[in-house]
């Protein structure tokens, strides 16, 4: 049997494991695994099954969206459909795409499957999209008969921005690669594509008024390695070259097109320009501090806004959009007090300052592409000293400049750092490729709203969606791409999709899981799962004893309980893993996963910590109901000094809720709590906290949990057993907007069973 065969039988394996798993689960989510999730969904009973003989039946407009399924069709099920075009589709058709002019949100669609026949209709985008909602309802494998579950949707879009960046100038990628990168986006409803065209470390668009930037500007990883260009030391292997000619520039506008996902091109001025200046160096700044300072930044004469002019027209003769990034991120303005273009430039304009002489070129250019029926889209910075009057603003160093923007009553798409930055590591970042620090895992993309709480309806409004950026630094091939990209960029395309109400992080978690037979049906590489239950724990329990499955079939297991890092050189085992040894001492688990559908391993570990707990020494009494606590408000950022400073509040809580001040003037709100644990039935318990960062928590001053651990990263949680007796509790942590929402901690039987804090907690 060859391997491909092999594939097969295993992936119709999965099927059916997915499938018996959803006859015994109810909800809907269980068998309709759609992301991101309709806005109205309801199962019906039975199922369509889809054969060859099946007609998609469409009217004239969606008949290119009829030809899309219809190759999709043949490509992953080898099955060959006739498509026919009639006026009016008559309903004896299988499978329907009809188009309507109605005038709900752009992209919105109904989709119905019943046993009999498929409808989908929609507007403008909303076919395309319904054709979407069905592809993620077939089989994740070439299964006989093809049973899609019949269910009704009624669907469409919270935001009309729902975007993925792709940085090609750090690494370039081909056609190919952007146009697998399309599909993908297309199969989630992502719509804005992002392509980021030049940078320092390379110019990838065909100029033709300009042919040095893609002779020279093109080749920068080559001069760098003749040592004619600086050392690409940011780059993680010096980079790749490459760029693309004006026909690939309208193949894959025309393929994007194709998918409804419009490409944003980003021209990036002035700063990040190293490759431009490389190529035509007198559109760099005069003056700069030596033969080895990179001169990124664009002198602001005339030659150079002639020069933007030119390259911009050549642009806009592409790109059919009406946006165009022109950056502005990250500019080093410092060079242009030194350059005499620029003083000049701000005695003549009367600009106080460079943050003038920005303000002064963005607005120029804004102008132009005005003059050219564009808007212009720039990073936050193009806020500083003033912004262009009808720009749009990317926030990316936050939400600030967004904000700031939107009560402006500027566009604004949401890509703040660090949630949407896919370059983060997604996880423990010691166990990930290398990445920008702190990691980003996809329950903190998930979590992210881009209409802040600090915006009136009004403002909120001037908030188009929200997009994933990935830079490409550390990122050298398209595997590595996808792996970074995704499935974080699943949840992008929920949280951008879907309205707020119907996010359901859980559900989500379950339906991603589900996309892994679709990605290896696409060969997308992205990242594994992280095995749950890989916790950081504290016990004092003589035994460790846990079972770890995997939510992928499949799946297998290394591990070592030495601290040696496994690898693939170590004995496999499928899961579930049950490990039960003796805990005399602390010792680390550390996983290795494997899945058979792709090649990827990924790493986990975590501490086991033995700790000792004794009953509370003195004979108390007196213990009344609550804990109690302190709350200080200080700038003092070292937990050890706070004992000096006078509480601003004190207090009995008997909730395991925090407490909360107004957040103020920088200061940071401490909370210190003190009291006692009884337990009434000796047991074994377990103890959690719902924090995203971590509480320090103690019983008998044994550390249970460290404080400010990410608990998507380094989840902890502490298995005690206890006797029936009273123990004392203690712990602290800083209160912020966010944790004012968590639970700070929780007490749970051995048989989960939660546990009312008012029944066990006490102070003196
Ligand atoms: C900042 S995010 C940049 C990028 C870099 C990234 C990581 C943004 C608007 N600019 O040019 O790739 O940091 O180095």
């Amino acid at each position: 049997m060859n391997r491909s065969c092999k594939k097969n039988i295993f992936l119709k394996y999965i099927v059916l494991a997915v499938s018996c798993i959803c006859f015994s689960i109810i909800p809907v989510w269980a068998q309709i695994h759609i992301i991101p999730q309709p806005l109205h969904l309801t199962a019906q009973k039975g199922n369509f099954i889809l054969t060859s003989k099946a007609i998609i039946g469409v009217d004239q407009q969606s008949e290119a969206v009829g030809t899309y399924l219809q190759n999709y069709l043949t490509q992953y099920y080898k099955l060959n459909l006739k498509l026919k075009v009639y006026p009016h589709v008559p309903t004896t058709v299988a499978i329907k795409l009809v188009s309507n002019n109605s005038k709900g949100a752009q992209g919105a669609y109904t989709l119905s499957v019943a046993p009999g026949s498929v409808n989908i209709s929609g507007n403008g985008a909303g076919v395309f999209y319904g054709v979407q909602s069905l592809i993620e309802l077939l089989p994740a494998s070439i299964i006989k008969p093809l049973k899609i579950t019949a269910c009704k949707i009624a669907d469409e879009p919270r935001f009309q921005w729902r975007g993925l960046s792709l940085d090609v100038c750090r690494h370039f990628f081909t056609v190919d690669e952007v146009k697998k990168y399309i599909d993908i986006m297309a199969h989630y409803k992502l719509n804005v594509l992002h392509w980021h065209l030049t940078d320092d470390e390379g110019w990838r668009i065909q100029i033709d008024k300009y042919p040095r930037l893609t002779e020279v500007g093109a080749k920068v990883a080559l001069y760098a390695k003749e040592g004619k260009f600086r050392k690409l030391d940011n780059l993680i292997d010096g980079g790749n070259d490459g760029f693309y000619t004006k026909a690939e520039i309208r193949d894959v506008i025309k393929y994007a097109q194709d998918r409804f996902v419009t490409i944003l091109p980003e021209i990036e001025m002035p700063g990040h320009s190293e490759a431009a200046i490389f190529a035509y160096p007198e559109l760099g700044c005069q003056d700069s501090t030596g033969a080895k300072h990179r001169v990124r930044m664009l002198d602001p004469s005339e030659h150079t806004f002639n020069f933007l002019e030119d390259v911009l027209t050549e642009v806009i003769g592409l790109f059919p959009n009406q946006y165009i990034h022109i950056g502005g991120d990250e500019a080093e303005m410092i060079d242009w007090l030194k350059s005499p273009t620029a003083v000049t430039l701000m005695k003549k304009e009367g600009l106080k300052d460079e943050k003038g002489v920005q303000s002064y070129f963005i607005k120029r250019i804004e102008k132009f592409l005005i003059s050219k029926n564009k808007k212009l889209v720039g990073w936050d910075e193009i806020l500083q000293g003033g912004l262009a009057e009808s720009a749009t603003v990317m926030s990316w160093q936050g939400e600030a400049g967004g904000i700031a923007a939107a009560k402006m009553h500027h566009h604004v798409v949401m890509t703040p750092l660090p949630y949407m930055y896919f370059d983060a590591p997604q996880a423990n970042e010691e166990l990930e490729p290398i990445g920008w620090n702190p990691p980003v895992t996809w329950q903190m993309v998930y979590n992210y709203e881009p209409q802040s709480s600090q915006l009136t309806p009004a403002e909120a409004a001037y908030i188009l969606g929200a997009q994933g950026n990935i830079w490409t630094e550390k990122i050298p091939n398209a595997p590595h791409l996808e792996y970074m990209v995704y499935p974080r960029a699943l949840a992008i395309a929920e949280l951008s999709w879907s309205t707020k109400e119907n996010k359901d992080i859980d559900r989500f978690d379950y339906k991603m899981k589900q996309q892994y037979g679709l990605f290896k049906l696409w060969d997308l590489n992205a990242r594994l799962p992280d095995i749950v239950g890989v916790d950081h724990i504290a016990t004092n329990k003589e035994q460790f004893k846990t079972t770890l499955k995997y939510p992928l079939l499949g799946a297998r297991l290394r591990y070592t309980l030495d601290g040696k890092m496994p690898d693939d050189k170590i004995q496999s085992v499928p899961f579930p893993v049950t490990i039960n040894v003796p805990l005399r001492e602390s010792l680390t688990l550390k996983t290795y996963t494997t899945w058979t559908l792709n090649s990827q391993h990924i790493m986990q570990t975590a501490n086991i910590r033995r700790i000792n707990i004794n009953a509370a020494k003195e004979n108390i009494t007196n213990l009344k109901p609550g804990l109690s606590y302190k709350l200080i408000k200080t700038k003092e950022i070292n937990y050890a000094k706070l004992d000096t400073i006078t509480p601003a509040i004190t207090a009995v809580i008997n909730t395991a809720n925090p407490m909360v001040l107004p957040v103020t003037d920088g200061d940071i709100t401490w909370v210190k709590m003190n009291g006692f644990i009884k337990i009434d039935q000796e047991g074994d318990y377990e103890f959690t906290s719902g924090f995203e960062l971590s509480p320090a928590l103690f019983i008998d001053n044994e550390p249970l949990m460290i404080k400010d651990k990410n608990t998507y990263v380094e989840p902890q949680k502490a298995i005690l057993h206890l006797k029936k007796d009273i123990y004392e509790f203690s712990g602290y942590y800083s209160a912020d907007d966010a944790n004012s929402k968590q639970t700070l901690f929780q007490l749970k039987t051995a048989d989960g069973k939660l546990l009312d804090p008012q029944t066990y907690l006490f102070h003196l």
